[in-house]
Order: C-alpha cells, then structure tokens, then sequence
C-alpha cells in the first residue's frame, strides 16, 4: 500500500455541522441576559487560535509554559501510573500539539481527538496521523459540549484515557464541571481513565498579571471575540468602546473576564439591538483555580477516584480511575 493510502486507511474526519447556528444562538441568548455574557468557547476562531498561542508565550503567563515542563518531568511517572492504554479521547485537541507526548508515551491504537474548530482539527490530525504509523486518528469536528455523547460510535473498544489538559476545566463553574467530568467518565467506559490538568490557587497578584500582560495580548485575545461577531454575525460592536477587564475574585476563586462598555451604545449583531448603559459589562470568561483537593471533590461528585497527582510550579495533572 502506498504511504498516502495506508494514512488514509488510518485517519478520518467527520464533521458536525451547525456551529455557526449555535454561535448565533449562544450569542444572542447572552447578549439578551442580564448580566450580558458569551460563552468563552467562541474566543477560538483563526485570529484567537493565534491570540491565544501569543498569550502563552507572554512572560506573565506560565500556564502553558508550566504543563509543558510538568509533562515533560513526569510523563514516565504518569505512563506508569495509566498502565496500557488503548484508546486516547481529546476533547478541545486544537492543534494536537499536547497529545503527541502522550501519544510517545503510551502507544495507544486509536486517538480521538474534538474540537470546535473544525478546519483547524482537520488539517493537525491529519498530519499526526501521518506522523504516526500504526495510530488510528479519528478527528470530530465538533463543539464537545453539545455533541460529545456522538463520539461514542468512533471509538475503538479497550482501555480508554480522557484527556482533557491546559486547564480547560477552569472554564466551567463547579456545578458544571461535575456534569462535564461525568459526562467524560462516561465516555471512557469501563476502565476507563482520566488525565486532567488545571491551574492551582495561588498568589492573586500573580493571576491578575497573568491576565493583564503588559503587552496587551490578553486584551486582544478578549476584543477579538468582538471582531468575530462583527464578521459572522453582522455585528457592529465598536472595539474602541470596550475596554479589557480582568481581575481575580477570590471569594469565587475564579479569574473573571469582562469587555466594559466606556459609552451608552446601542449595538446591533444578528439583526437584533442591545443596548449597553455606560460601564455595563459583557462577561466573556470565568478561569476558576483550585487546590488539588477541591478538584478531587469535583471529580469525585462526577465518579472519579484519584490515581495520582503531579504537581509544579502551581499547576496540578491529576489521574483518575473508575470508583467502586
Ligand atoms: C485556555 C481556558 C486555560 O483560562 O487561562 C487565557 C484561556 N483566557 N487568557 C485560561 C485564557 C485569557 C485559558 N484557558
């Protein structure tokens, strides 16, 4: 079989369609609300993909930069941990670039991997697949958090490991990760595996700076979100009107991200018009942050049981397995 045939033998993608009607729904459900709010998923069109990207390369910005060297430190430890793994499932994967040290570190046959940003998965799951002879890649173009449950059929039966890094999680309010990580814990079926990275509770004014960079990266990865619904949405936000804010809330224990009106305007997206009192806010995106044994909590509402945990330089991989 020639090298293209034989790739394709081992990769495929599937798409699932309405993103857009959803970004349209979502938007104008939010925007209705009070207070206004966008869920944060929408941030990652091309221009937040490569906004986001620049972020972690942002001196104030560790997270990115911490996992890495936190995976690169204690890979043979976790692979010890996981023991063999059949089936690797990602959700959000983007560009796939956190699950190849995985991958090199626990053979798995199969890789699914999820994301949102159809096109973008597409194009970096193929490529892996390439890369990797003998790894069967299955890329769902999909937002996970409606059409997660659909996966079901593509995965490959054995040992299933969840993988769900970059302290994603962090964007769900506890209420909401426990459904999440249910949902995953059934997924992975019997046996199965959790591989979960977050960020740690730690200094608040280290958290402020890390979302108010000096650069002003962070702002524009927020204003983007504007730019976006001005183009798919016909909107017509003025992004000189909105300003960045982002602080850490304690008592909450989350990172809350805003866009303040600085004027009383009237915005129009979808055909439909909101107004915006002076200093009103559009919440764009919560970033909780935990202690280990808050998360443990959390994943042990959704039927995780701890299996290991490695911590540095305040973020936390943890591993869980099936309870009882
Ligand atoms: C990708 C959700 C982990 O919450 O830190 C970075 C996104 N937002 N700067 C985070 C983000 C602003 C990031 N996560």
């Amino acid at each position: 079989m020639g090298e293209m045939a034989e790739r394709a033998e081992r990769f495929r993608f599937v798409d699932f369609p309405a993103v857009l009607d959803d970004l349209r729904a979502d938007v104008l459900e939010g925007l209705a609300c009070q207070p206004k709010s966008i869920p944060p998923k929408y941030f990652y069109d091309a221009a937040g993909c490569r906004l986001f990207e620049a972020i972690c390369a942002q001196p104030e910005y560790a997270l990115c930069r911490t996992e890495r060297a936190l995976m690169d430190k204690h890979l043979p430890a976790i692979a010890a941990a996981t023991g063999p793994v059949d089936c690797v499932i990602e959700p959000g994967a983007g560009d796939c670039a956190k699950v190849r040290t995985l991958i090199d570190a626990l053979h798995p046959g199969q890789l699914v991997a999820l994301d949102i940003a159809g096109a973008a998965l597409d194009a970096a799951a193929g490529t892996l697949a390439g890369e990797y002879s003998g790894l069967s890649v299955t890329a769902l173009g999909m937002d996970f958090l409606h059409h997660l449950e659909a996966a079901a059929p593509y995965l490959a039966s054995g040992r299933r490991l969840v993988y769900y890094p970059g302290s994603s999680i962090g964007n769900f309010s506890p209420g909401q990760a426990v459904d999440l990580l249910a949902r995953f814990r059934q997924l992975a079926g019997a046996d199965g595996q959790l591989l979960i990275g977050f960020d740690l509770k730690k200094d608040p004014e280290q958290l402020h700076r890390a979302y108010n960079d000096a650069a002003g990266v962070t702002a524009a990865f927020n204003l983007n979100l504007l730019a976006r619904l001005n183009r798919e949405l016909e909107a017509d936000f003025d992004l000189d009107r909105f300003r960045h804010y982002a602080f850490y809330n304690p008592p909450a224990g989350r990172i809350e991200m805003h866009l303040v009106s600085l004027a009383e305007q009237t915005v129009s997206v979808a055909g439909q018009r909101f107004p915006f009192a002076i200093g009103e806010t559009l919440h764009t995106e919560n970033s909780y942050k935990f202690r280990g044994d808050e998360f443990s909590a959390i994943a042990g509402r959704a039927g995780w049981a701890l299996t290991g945990e490695w911590a540095l330089d305040g973020f936390c991989v943890q591993l869980y397995g099936e309870t009882g």
